[in-house]
């Protein structure tokens, strides 16, 4: 694995020794259920192949430094509170204030990182770093942390030290995901069902097309749609957008007054019931028909949530009109990837009607490839 050893080489060129083990941790698509997290409700992502690695030994109690193959500086701190790292670092910061400020005792450590999660995609780079280091770090101490309590420690790093607004789908993702599976999980009790999840068995693929669109105003945005959601909860009288099931929808949306919120209320409910649709339709062995399921959930998110851009649209347009028997954004939105489920065999000529469709349009090519579905934070040498 050249990102194991890119990771290793970073850590003899910082430390002039060898880790004392590696640990990696994968970035995630999000097949179906989004913006449902922070809602309370439901999502199904799987790990994507692609990990980030973090080499580590023991340091001195109290002492931890950083080092990555993504940036120049290393950086070194001792116990911190959130605001006294920032930049990148913050979120291996974050990691050991949330696991201190749970209660462990968090070993000291030097730690050498290297990704092959594309950075700023929406394909949850922070997270596989954050749980590549928190896994790291709880194996190292011997910390009793059970595998369900893990992602929210990685969100509080994310949420209280980083400052962003997130849910908890990413760091669960990369941490309880399972080969082979795509994981269900009700973002209210933490409970999970580990869905198999095998394309190639059908026939099928998945093509992760990466729109290459610069992010704009994201952590605005979605700090904004969160907002209004948790804004509609209350209104509703119920604790989170959850509580509200799609045979309420119509009554939900007549005591809205406003439009903007109607649609986003109408959003978050029916995509919880898409992906319950979905996990039926798996659980049923029906997988060609999530296809439809997934192209509902992009109209959705373009229409209602209003969280894709043009580059995205394109691209769900483009491998649908190529046979792709459905496509949708994933992950937060305006810009990242889109998720493409096609015939096996079919990803060249899909790449190749997004590539055009694309270049007829004068925006940055696309850079597409076809995944399946990875294991979740592990170690890989002690
Ligand atoms: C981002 C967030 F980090 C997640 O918590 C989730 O809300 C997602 O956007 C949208 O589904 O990845």
């Amino acid at each position: 694995m050249t990102v194991a050893v890119d990771a290793v080489e970073a850590f003899r060129k910082q430390y002039g020794a060898e880790p004392a083990g590696l640990w990696a941790a994968p970035g995630r698509v999000n097949l179906i259920g989004e913006h449902t997290d922070y809602n309370e409700g439901f999502v199904l992502p799987f790990a994507l192949p692609q990990r980030t690695v973090a080499a580590v030994s023991p340091a001195p109690a109290g002492e931890w430094t950083v080092c990555s193959t993504f940036t120049d500086e290393a950086v070194s701190f001792g116990r911190t509170e959130p605001g006294e790292v920032t930049g990148w670092a913050a979120y291996v910061a974050g990691i050991v204030w949330a696991l201190a400020d749970a209660g462990h005792e968090v070993p000291g450590a030097r730690i050498a990182l290297a990704s092959e999660v594309p950075l700023g995609s929406g394909l949850s780079s922070s997270a596989a770093l954050e749980s590549a280091v928190l896994t790291a770090l709880i194996d190292m101490g011997g910390l009793d942390v059970p595998l369900d309590r893990r992602p929210a420690i990685a969100q509080r790093a994310e949420n209280v030290y980083v400052g962003a607004p997130t849910g908890i789908l990413d760091q669960s993702a990369s941490i309880r995901c399972e080969e082979g599976k795509a994981l269900f999980l009700d973002c209210r009790s933490y409970e999970v069902e580990q869905i198999p999840f095998d394309l190639a068995a059908e026939g099928l693929a998945i093509l992760v097309i990466n729109s290459n669109a610069p992010h704009q105003h994201v952590d605005g945005e979605y700090g904004a749609r969160r907002k209004s959601c948790e804004e509609a909860a209350a209104i509703l009288g119920v604790r989170a957008l959850r509580d509200v099931t799609v045979d309420e929808l119509d009554e939900a949306l007549s005591r809205l007054d406003d439009d903007v919120m109607r649609r986003r209320v109408r959003h978050i409910v029916t995509e919880d019931q898409r992906v319950l649709d979905t996990v039926a339709l798996l659980r049923a062995g029906r997988v060609r028909e999530i296809g439809a399921v997934l192209t509902a959930g992009h109209a959705s998110m373009r229409d209602d949530f209003e969280i894709t851009v043009a580059q995205v649209d394109v691209a769900v347009e483009a491998a649908i009109a190529a046979g792709a028997l459905g496509a949708r954004m994933t992950g937060g939105g305006f810009g990242g990837c889109v998720l493409a489920l096609i015939e096996a065999g079919s990803a060249a000529t899909t790449t190749q009607a997004v590539e055009k469709a694309y270049a007829e349009r004068g925006f940055t090519a696309p850079t597409c490839w076809t995944v399946t579905a990875g294991p979740g934070a592990t170690a890989i040498t002690r």
